[in-house]
């Protein structure tokens, strides 16, 4: 590392730098490499840059640096992929499973499977060419059973739902009927005062929402208008945005008021519960006119119960997601699920007694797929794909 200045073309001192020389093969394109460590903030980088670029450097295209080191072999495509979504982590989550998708978590699996389906088409070639010494009864039955075995390994790593919570967060909505207390809710979460809260019922119109961090899985939490009947043209286009959110939702809060008695539009909101809501009985801290069994019984108010809350959506989303190495990028599940049916293609054929060569046809498929995924003989054009969405410079 040495130490010195950045001069402009007549001479004149652009930047005081630090200039680094980093020798390949051990960098992270494996090439030799010259990094210029400029002071921050956007006027000194800019001059510096401008003046390397007049001497003949070019701008990396998106994703540059990380392509060569694909290229040269320091990385595989999943593990490309997998900066690219370390930088755009929105969650300690994301962060997470990107970084064990770095150290090599989907690549080791990858290997391992192609490893077992290269296993079954030997043993299958063994029992075309040899079928005196390998029995194919025997073969089918041991195919069969391994077929099944990856079968099981891979759809375990393959959930949807998932990936999407962890790429894109979980989305909470609060519903109810007017003036039970879902902006109150909707702040005591949020520690702040974010939604506008009176006790004259249709107060919220619009759909608000907020991003909060619940163990570490990034969640929108939607407040939203209070469901009922109403002629008011505003609060109905709230009431049509609250229901078109709560079918979005990964987790609906049905807000009950325990002062109150239940009416009818309670019941329906009931009536819709799925397994996504949780009942919120909220201001419990009022003499009490109802119940619900199985409810949370909280206070917006006092913020009592509130904390857990918190803790029933955090445990519901972790379960969500699951602890598991599981695929996170789109690109991987495509090609995991198109491996997946040509297991099973493979597996009806060995059950259906056809000669075992016509399975291998379906296994080299799966293994074609799953080879994708690491980009070991990926076409120009995935590659391109891969790299398009790379921000500038990494
Ligand atoms: N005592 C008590 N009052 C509460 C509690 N939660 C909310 N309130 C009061 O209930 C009234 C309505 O609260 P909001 O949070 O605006 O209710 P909302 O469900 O958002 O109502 P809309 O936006 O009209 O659908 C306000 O006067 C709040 O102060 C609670 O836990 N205890
Ligand atoms: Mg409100």
């Amino acid at each position: 590392m040495t130490y010195g200045r950045a001069v402009g073309e007549g001479g004149e001192e652009l930047d005081e730098v630090m200039g680094v020389w980093l020798p390949g093969p051990g960098t992270y394109t494996r090439e030799d490499m010259f990094e210029i460590q400029c002071h921050g903030g956007g006027v000194c980088a800019r001059r510096v840059l401008e003046r390397i670029v007049s001497l003949g450097a070019r701008v990396a295209e998106p994703g540059e640096f990380t392509r060569r080191a694909f290229l040269n072999g320091r990385i595989d495509l999943s593990r490309a992929e997998a900066v690219m979504s370390l930088i755009g982590a929105s969650s300690e989550a994301a962060a997470r499973a990107s970084l064990r998708q770095l150290e090599g978590g989907i690549s080791g699996f990858v290997r391992k499977i192609s490893d077992s389906l290269k296993d079954c088409m030997a043993l299958i070639e063994a029992s075309t060419d040899f079928p005196d010494e390998v029995d194919e009864p025997d073969a089918a039955f041991r195919v069969r059973a391994e077929i099944q075995r990856m079968r099981e390994e891979i759809a375990r790593r393959c959930d949807p739902r998932g990936a999407r919570l962890v790429r894109e967060g979980a989305s909470i909505v609060l519903a109810g009927k007017p003036n039970v207390g879902k902006s109150s809710l909707m702040n005591a979460l949020l520690r702040q005062e974010r939604a506008i809260v009176t006790s004259v019922p249709g107060t919220t119109r619009d759909v608000l929402t907020e991003r909060i961090q619940l163990g570490g899985i990034c969640a929108e939490i939607s407040d939203t208008a209070g469901q009922r009947q109403t002629s008011d043209p505003v609060e109905r286009i709230g009431v049509e945005r609250a229901a078109r959110a709560m079918e979005r939702a990964d987790i609906v809060l049905i807000v009950l008021d325990a002062s109150e008695e239940r009416t009818e539009e309670d019941e329906e909101l009931l009536r819709g519960a799925d397994e996504r809501a949780i009942i919120c009985l909220n201001k419990c801290d009022l003499p009490r006119k109802s119940e619900y069994p199985g409810s949370f019984e909280i206070s917006a108010f006092t913020g009592a119960g509130v904390d857990a809350l918190a803790r029933e959506m955090e445990r519901r989303l972790c379960a969500a997601v699951g602890a598991e190495d599981k695929m996170i990028q789109e690109r991987h599940l495509t090609l995991a699920r198109r491996a997946l049916d040509a297991l099973a293609d493979a597996q009806r054929c060995v059950e259906e007694g056809h000669p075992l060569d016509l399975a291998e046809i379906d296994l080299r498929r799966a293994l074609n797929s799953l080879s994708e995924i690491t980009g070991e003989d990926a076409t120009e054009e995935v590659i391109d794909q891969v790299f398009r969405n790379f921000c500038v410079g990494k």
